[in-house]
């Protein structure tokens, strides 16, 4: 199982590098590594696996996280509305997002960084993404809201963005220009 000591932290490389497009069909080590990475969202937000294990909650991974440069995420959360997210994906891409943007009022973390970042994450608040999923099947997902955010987040961590370097520099707390905030 994954645990926290696989995922690598600020300074690793695969963080700022871009990812590789996964080949498809998908072949069954990369299927194999995104189930491992939603096995670990699901334990990371079982309280007494999490306590067990020592894990932080995580609602997604990339797998630059654990320092595989390939083009897979996986997502596990509710929201709002308490529809589950459950996804595995390979070559994730945003196909088109609103000139709107979005961020939370709480800011970002990241299982990757072990420190408190200050600050609004400007992000767009609709997105468009198309990927293939666990099973090879094409998926187009419309997100807003915290879920377009999550994916987001996850999207640029193949692209070598942290969530802190869209951070205002110098106003971290500058509210994003034609923004709605999430709460
Ligand atoms: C806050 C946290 C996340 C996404 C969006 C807002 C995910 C944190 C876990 N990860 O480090 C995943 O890359
Ligand atoms: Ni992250």
């Amino acid at each position: 199982m994954i645990t926290m000591k696989d995922i690598v932290r600020e300074g690793h490389p695969s963080l700022v590098n871009v990812a590789k497009d996964v080949e498809l069909p998908i072949r069954d080590d990369d299927k194999q590594l995104l189930l491992d990475m939603l096995e670990f969202l699901k334990n990371s937000q079982d309280e007494e696996i999490a306590t067990k294990y020592d894990l932080r909650a995580g609602v997604g991974l990339a797998a630059p996280q654990l320092g595989i440069e390939k083009r897979l995420i996986a997502v596990f959360f509710e929201d709002a509305d308490g529809k589950v997210y459950n996804y595995g994906l390979v070559n994730p891409k945003i196909v088109s997002h609103s000139v709107e943007q979005s961020y939370m009022a709480a800011g970002e973390g990241c299982l990757s960084v072990d420190r408190p970042v200050e600050g609004y994450v400007p992000r767009h608040a609709r997105v468009t993404i198309k990927a293939t999923d666990l099973n090879g099947n094409p998926v187009k997902l419309r997100l807003k809201g915290y879920p377009a955010i999550v994916f987001q987040h996850e999207i640029d961590h193949l692209n070598g963005i942290m969530f802190y370097d869209h951070i205002n520099k110098e106003f971290p707390y500058a509210v994003p220009d034609n923004s709605t905030v999430i709460e």
